[in-house]
C-alpha cells in the first residue's frame, strides 16, 4: 500500500502525461537544509505555529512536539489551526494549548509563521500570513517551496521525522510529552506502519521515541480503542451497503443515517479504508450525503492507481492514493457518475500498461 491519510483536497502536483503514459517519477522539489531553518529559527523570538485545515494525527502531533522544542529554545510560540483539533488527539499534552483563529490574542506579532505539511498558505486558511517571515516544513510530494525557508523532504514518512530531527538539531532533549506526540504522529501518518515509505528508519525513530518516553499501548488506545459508539454504528451502516464490481468497491451513508445515529463528521472518517481493504480492488469509493444534499466523496486506491486524477475531474484533488471531491445529489446519481469516471480511469490506465 503507498502512504494515505486522511487530509484530502490537497493541491496535488499536476500530474503529467507523455505520450499517453501517465509519469510515475517524482517531481523534484528544491528544498533548503535542515541548517536553514535551525538558523532562522535562532535569529527569531515571536512564532506562530499552524499546518493544515482539517488537522490529522501528525499536524497535531508535529505541531504540539515544534512548540515544545520551541519553549524549550526560549522562544515564544503559540499554536493556531483553523480547524478544531479532532476529538482522538485532545488528550494530547497541552492539545488545550493549541488555539482557534478566534483565540489568538490581539496583537501578536510573530517574528515567523512556521507551517508544518502545507503547500501553500491557503492550505492552513490563516489570513494574513502572507507579508510575514515563513518557514515551510513539509514531507508531502505535493510540497512547493512557497516560504522564505522552505525545507522539504519527500523520504521523511511523516512530518514529524523532521521535527524530530529539528529538535535534535537544536540540542533539545526530547521530553516523554513531545516522544508521546511524535511517536502519535508517526504512528498516524504511516497509518501504523503500514504504508510505502514505511521504512527501517521509520522503526529506528519508533524505537527511539519509545525509549524516550512514549508509551504504545497508550497511544494505541488513545488512537484506535476510543471510538464513540456512533462511529462504530455509522460504520456498520455503511458496510451494509458495500459493493464491489471487479477493482472498484463502493459503499454510503445518508444524511437520515448520520442523523438517527448522531454521527459526526469525523466518525465518517476513514470508512473508505474498509473498501479499500478488500482483496482485488484498486480504487474504493464512500459517498456520504451531506445536510445540504451534496455528496462529499472520498477515494482511496492502491499501487500506481492514482485517484487524484478522477476527484480533479470534479473539481476535488488531494494524494495520489487518497482523494476527495464533492457531486451533487441525489446518492444514486452521484454514485453512477463517479464510478464511471473510476471505471474510465481504470480503462485508460490499463491501455496505458499501467495496471
Ligand atoms: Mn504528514
Amino acid at each position: 500500500m503507498k502512504k494515505r491519510t486522511m487530509t484530502e483536497q490537497r493541491t496535488p502536483a499536476s500530474p503529467t502525461e507523455n505520450g499517453g503514459r501517465i509519469e510515475t517519477q517524482a517531481r523534484d522539489i528544491p528544498s533548503q537544509p535542515i541548517a536553514a531553518v535551525l538558523d532562522a529559527i535562532q535569529k527569531r523570538h515571536r512564532f506562530l505555529l499552524t499546518s493544515h485545515c482539517r488537522p490529522d494525527g501528525d499536524a497535531v502531533g508535529s505541531l504540539l512536539a515544534l512548540w515544545m522544542t520551541l519553549n524549550a529554545m526560549g522562544k515564544h510560540a503559540e499554536m493556531l489551526l483553523y480547524d478544531p483539533v479532532p476529538v482522538i488527539y485532545r488528550t494530547l499534552p497541552s492539545a488545550d494549548q493549541i488555539r482557534g483563529v478566534a483565540g489568538l490574542a490581539a496583537g501578536f506579532e510573530p517574528d515567523a509563521v512556521v507551517l508544518l505539511e502545507c503547500d501553500s498558505v491557503g492550505r492552513s486558511r490563516l489570513q494574513g500570513l502572507e507579508d510575514k517571515f515563513l518557514i515551510n516544513i513539509d514531507h508531502h510530494t505535493s510540497g512547493n517551496p512557497f516560504a522564505s525557508v522552505n525545507w522539504i523532504d519527500t523520504k521523511a514518512s511523516a512530518v514529524a521525522e523532521m521535527v524530530y530531527r529539528l529538535a535534535d538539531a537544536a540540542k533539545v532533549a526530547v521530553t516523554p510529552a513531545m516522544a508521546t506526540c511524535l511517536y502519535t504522529a508517526l504512528l498516524s501518518d504511516t497509518g501504523s506502519f503500514c504504508y510505502e515509505g514505511t521504512s527501517a528508519s521509520t522503526f529506528a525513530l519508533a524505537k527511539g521515541l519509545v525509549e524516550l518516553g512514549a508509551n504504545p499501548a497508550r497511544i494505541a488506545e488513545d488512537l484506535y480503542f476510543s471510538n464513540p459508539l456512533s462511529k462504530m454504528q455509522l460504520l456498520g451502516v455503511a458496510l451494509t451497503t458495500l459493493q464491489r464490481d471487479g477493482s472498484v468497491a463502493w459503499l454510503w451513508v445518508t444524511h437520515d443515517d448520520m442523523v438517527r445515529l448522531g454521527a459526526s463528521d469525523e466518525d465518517a472518517l476513514g470508512i473508505v479504508n474498509y473498501a479499500i481493504g478488500i482483496s482485488g480492488v484498486e480504487i474504493a469509493v464512500f459517498l456520504r450525503e451531506m445536510a445540504d444534499q451534496h455528496i462529499r466523496v472520498s477515494l482511496r486506491s492502491k499501487s500506481t492507481v492514482r485517484v487524484t486524477h478522477v476527484a480533479e475531474q470534479f473539481g476535488g484533488g488531494g494524494h495520489e492514493n487518497a482523494s476527495g471531491c464533492t457531486l451533487d445529489g441525489p446518492i444514486a446519481t452521484a454514485t453512477e457518475r463517479i464510478l464511471d469516471a473510476v471505471r474510465q480511469h481504470l480503462h485508460l490506465l490499463a491501455i496505458a500498461g499501467e495496471t
